[in-house]
């Protein structure tokens, strides 16, 4: 008995049945093959149908699958993570090299936070960072973040220009890679907080830079912000702001203070002035206006609990 394509002849030599799906008959064949891997065939297949870029299958798919977000399908039959430092979009042939979170972001589309690997532009070194990619539609690389004490921020200078802390948890990414990456285009800087008590705000200013050996720190106005007042900005004006100071530790005082060193006064590490109006790296779980971590304009009294500060390019 003869059965048409598609189809293999039953037991019982009378009757043809349609090939089951992962399975595929030619005209005249009276038994089903199983699809090979990189094609697929669904119920009644006469033949194999390959699968298009960006999806694979194994053998006796009846469907093809779309190659995953940070992966690659080259050749329809096997997904490849995407190499450190590169990113993909589901259904993805190729991956795409990311140099922040915001070309992670649009090079992927992805509204999931968390730690991705970056290959910065100008010295092409492969770092891990966490992004925040829910916040005002994300794409925020975070270059600090405390939430619950593990990590010890009273460092040195040389600590504090390299990074310390993991991606995943408490960390800070390192003086020399933000000013790396701030150094192409426009960026805002963006500051969340909230203390024991629930309380969170944040606060957003346009132009964020850091310039030469200090990592002198710039911004250009506040542009929005949520539950803060309008003392203590980080603009220039006052005796305690950020705003052009070069960035002090324990062992690099570069700050207005003659007598003392503001970093090993508050216990961190920041942009001392004479000396803050904020304290995000100080002593975490302690008392503010000593050496807890502070942030003035958001209450001169409260401690914070989570501290997350981020930018991404503005525009
Ligand atoms: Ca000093």
């Amino acid at each position: 008995m003869l059965c048409s394509h598609g189809e293999l002849v039953l037991p019982d030599s009378t009757s043809c049945s349609p090939c089951p799906g992962g399975y595929y008959s030619p005209e005249g064949s009276s038994i089903c093959t199983q699809c090979s891997s990189g094609t697929f065939c669904p119920v009644g297949s006469s033949n194999e149908t390959v699968c298009v870029a960006g999806y694979y299958s194994h053998a006796g798919a009846a469907s093809c699958t779309i190659c995953p977000a940070g992966y690659y399908c080259p050749n329809a039959s096997t997904t490849f993570h995407c190499p450190t430092g590169t990113s993909s979009k589901e259904g993805s042939s190729i991956c795409l090299e990311a140099n922040s979170c915001y070309d992670i972001l649009n090079k992927t589309g992805t509204h999931r936070s968390g730690v991705y690997n970056i290959t910065t532009l100008r010295s092409q070194t492969t770092i891990s960072v966490y992004c925040d990619m829910d916040t005002e539609g994300g794409g925020w690389t975070v270059f600090q973040r405390r939430f619950d004490g593990s990590v010890d921020f009273y460092r040195n200078f040389s600590e504090y220009e390299n990074g310390f802390g993991s991606a995943s948890g408490e960390y800070w990414l390192g003086l020399r890679t933000i000013q790396e990456m701030l150094s192409k285009a426009s960026h805002e800087l963006r500051i969340d907080v909230e203390s024991f008590s629930g309380r969170s705000g944040y606060d957003v200013y346009s132009n964020f830079r850091l310039q030469g050996p200090g990592y002198t720190f710039f911004v250009d106005n506040r542009t929005r912000s949520l539950n803060m007042t309008t003392q203590y900005l980080l603009l220039t004006g006052c005796s305690y702001t950020p705003y052009g100071q070069n960035f002090t530790t324990f062992d690099r005082d570069q700050d207005q203070r003659n007598d003392g060193n503001c970093a090993v006064l508050a216990k961190g590490a920041w942009w001392y002035n004479y000396c803050e109006s904020a304290n995000l790296n100080g002593v975490y779980g302690r008392v503010v206006q000593g050496d807890g971590i502070g942030y003035f304009s958001f209450n001169p009294y409260d401690n914070l609990r989570l501290t997350k500060v981020m930018f991404r390019p503005s525009g």
